[in-house]
């Protein structure tokens, strides 16, 4: 790297210009790593051309946010727009790391290398775990509600007293570009911020819009930004990002009021987009001559290269060469950098999605708190010494052993804490554990997940609770893009442990239409590396959901725990009174030898005619049908698969070879539902038996009674079994 300071005339340690707070030589130092950002995006255009580079969207114009980076501390956790790549290579520097080895990580990630630091050439980001700069997804602004989880997390850990992931006073801060201010994400991120502070919540958090006027071709109304970001207890601060002196003292007071009010503020860092959007933009189809030379008269490099030959602390010559061999430098490694090892196999892909150690898991899953503290958490009666439980007051009870046992673990969500949840299920959580452990939120879904996500991320371990099935799909991108692919695309170097309870499926009595009765979890089952658990019965949900929050804990499992509201309060399994949907609460003694690994299903009975395989409200309904089944002399068996992903493979062909003939009862759509998987794989496996799959139907759900009419019902099970049997 060309060193240009020889000719110093002036004393670079004094400010680069009278009063300025930026020294000399921290003006040189911004500028290196601006030149190197540039000189990346060049870089991203050449590997493009001789297609050894994928990515060719750069930050050329938006070198200012170095300043940004220069104001932080390298321990803040950082959220980066793709366009933040001054950022990153100032961050890396501060960090205590060589100037190259940024720019490596940055040509290893256009190259898609094996070896990039952080996604490991899955994608290209910047994100590295030693760095606190968290990988972000393509999807502009989904990383808003995961910001404020974890400026949220910094002082929850700290409230709690809990290990977090980062320093107690850092901040958290989010880049994201002008157009993406628009996203329902984002101002789902800035009405949560917002919301928080008006509440007295502390939210350490420093929202940075790199506002070049336009997203792709479109442009943002002029002042629009400013009057977007204007929000009440979000401090308001403005820059011009091609002055480096400018954006350097707005970012340090703008940083300045965060840490210490521990209160958000805004960056507005207006910048220039050059070189178009991408590699493949062909800027003149949307914008005139005179728009992109105006641009070009912004140029930050340039601005930043006339302040230090104005301060006389390099001469022009010094910088021409200095360029020069910057260049030089930068391409040169980007063709070394070709040469490195790829990803070489789906295996080598996909070991960061779901690791599974099992064996921990089953370790960790019966951990429970010492008796004083379980019997203070359960106010003196102990739930294994109370009667039998419903699949409501179990969960309930799992929960509060949870909460007893993991300090970090925190339930949150619509009308969980006063209130209890909507059926109940939470009731008395926020009396046990205090409002920092359990707590209501605002009524926004993406905000909840967010809240998810940033805790999680920051090693809290979060429970939140979507109030019904429904109210996910608004939100799925925070599950689906965001929470499901971190690990991934940071080789597991950040993980966001969560389980994310659902109230769902159908059959609510006199309670109802579509969307609170919603079946439809295909856009779940196909997000590599979830888990979804089913629970059915009130035994198997305590069990499970201590597997959920194990696996949470031990490999950052993202689980959604799909808890079946029809059944919430269910007592009875064939006759009234009999009491055969309630379950005496398992002591915590028993916890380890009636463990539930994920992917595996229950088996009841051993008939040897049929096998029902089925789950949810399918398993009291299949139950009941195979006994009257029973009762005729058919000999029938019920495979609980519990585990709707990764599906229970090995217990459903085991089962379905014991009889030769399956039925499959399932409660969820005939299209996209749960029954073409199992099908599948009875298929794949090359079951050769007789198949038949009854489903509800693929309709939305209606009010009332006509329900029933699209819903699979008992009499459908039945007869399909009876065909099949006879
Ligand atoms: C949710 C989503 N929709 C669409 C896109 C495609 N897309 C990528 S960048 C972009 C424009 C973003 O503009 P802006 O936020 O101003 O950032 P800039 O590129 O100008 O820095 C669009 C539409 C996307 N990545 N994510
Ligand atoms: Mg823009």
């Amino acid at each position: 790297m060309a060193d240009f300071t020889t000719g110093d005339p002036r004393d670079p340690a004094g400010p680069v210009r009278a009063g300025s707070a930026l020294s000399g030589e921290q003006a040189l130092e911004l500028f290196r790593r601006q030149l190197d950002s540039r000189l990346l995006d060049i870089a991203a255009r050449w590997l493009r051309e001789q297609d050894q580079g994928f990515y060719t969207i750069g930050s050329a114009g938006h070198e200012g946010n170095a300043a940004v980076a220069a104001a932080l501390r390298p321990t803040d956790p950082a959220l980066l727009h793709y366009r933040s790549g001054a950022f990153y290579l100032v961050r890396s520097a501060l960090a205590g790391r060589l100037p190259e080895q940024g720019i490596r990580d940055v040509l290893l990630g256009l190259c898609a290398a094996a070896d990039e630091p952080v996604s490991g050439g899955r994608h290209k980001v910047f994100g590295h775990p030693d760095l606190a700069v968290i990988p972000q997804t393509s999807t502009i602004a989904s990383h808003l509600p995961r910001a404020v989880g974890v400026a949220f997390a910094i002082e929850r850990a700290s409230a709690l007293d809990v290990a977090s992931a980062w320093p107690a006073d850092a901040i958290a801060v989010c880049s994201f570009g002008d157009a993406s201010l628009n996203h329902a994400s984002a101002q789902s991120g800035l009405n949560t911020a917002a919301y928080a502070t008006y509440q007295g919540q502390p939210l350490p958090l420093l929202l940075v819009c790199e506002d070049n006027g336009i997203g792709i071709s479109v442009r943002t109304p002029k002042g629009w930004v400013e009057a977007a970001a204007r929000r009440p207890g979000i401090e308001y601060f403005s820059a011009d990002g091609s002055d480096l002196i400018d954006a350097f003292e707005a970012a340090s007071a703008a940083v300045a009021h965060v840490r210490t009010h521990r209160s958000p503020a805004f960056l507005h860092l207006s910048t220039v987009r050059l070189m178009g959007h991408a590699g493949s933009d062909v800027e003149a189809a949307y914008r005139t001559q005179r728009e992109i030379r105006a641009d070009l008269e912004r140029d930050p490099l340039l601005h930043t290269a006339r302040l230090l030959i104005e301060s006389g602390l390099v001469t022009p010559e010094e910088l021409l060469k200095a360029y020069e061999s910057t260049r030089d430098h930068v391409l040169r490694m980007a063709l070394e950098t070709t040469r490195n090892r790829r990803l070489q196999s789906a295996e080598e892909i996909m070991r960061p999605l779901a690791p599974r150690r099992a064996d921990t898991i089953a370790k960790i899953s019966p951990l429970f708190a010492e008796p004083e503290v379980r019997e203070k958490a359960f106010g003196g009666v102990l739930p294994e010494s109370d009667k039998p439980m419903t699949l409501a007051q179990s969960i309930n009870r799992t929960l509060t052993d949870a909460l007893a046992v993991h300090p970090e673990m925190m339930v949150f969500g619509e009308d969980v804490a006063k209130k209890g949840g909507v059926y109940g299920v939470t009731r008395g959580l926020q009396k046990r554990f205090g409002p920092a452990r359990v707590f209501d939120t605002l009524l926004d879904e993406q905000a909840i997940l967010g809240l998810g996500l940033g805790s999680g991320v920051s090693h809290l371990l979060p429970v939140p609770e979507i109030q019904y099935l429904a109210y996910l799909h608004n939100a799925l991108d925070q599950i689906r893009g965001e929470a499901a692919t971190l690990s991934f695309f940071s080789q597991g170097a950040f993980t966001n442990p969560m389980v994310v309870r659902v109230a769902g499926y159908a059959y609510q009595k006199g309670f109802g239409g579509h969307f609170h009765n919603d079946n439809a979890i295909g856009a779940l089952r196909d997000i590599p590396g979830l888990v979804i658990a089913s629970p059915s019965r009130p035994d198997d949900a305590a069990a499970m959901l201590r597997t959920c929050l194990a696996a949470a804990r031990t490999e950052g499992a993202v689980c959604v725990y799909l808890e079946p509201i029809a059944l919430y309060h269910t007592r009875d399994l064939f006759d009234e009174g009999d009491g055969g949907w309630l379950a005496q609460y398992t002591p915590p003694s028993r916890w380890a030898e009636t463990h539930v690994p994920i992917g595996r299903a229950r088996s009841y009975g051993d008939g040897r005619d049929l096998t029902i395989v089925t789950f949810g409200n399918g398993l009291r309904m299949s139950l009941r049908a195979a006994v009257r089944l029973t009762q005729e002399g058919y000999s029938c068996r019920v495979l609980d698969l519990r585990w709707l992903s990764p599906l229970p493979v090995e217990d459903l062909l085991r089962a379905a070879e014991l009889t030769g003939k399956v039925l499959i009862a399932d409660e969820t759509r005939r299209g996209g539902g749960v029954s073409e998987g199992i099908v599948a794989e009875l298929v794949d496996a090359g079951f050769s038996g007789e198949i038949a799959r009854v489903t509800s139907r693929d309709s939305f759900i209606p009010l009332g009674e006509a329900a029933d009419h699209v819903l699979l019902s008992e009499e459908e099970i039945e007869a399909a079994a009876r065909k099949l049997l006879s």
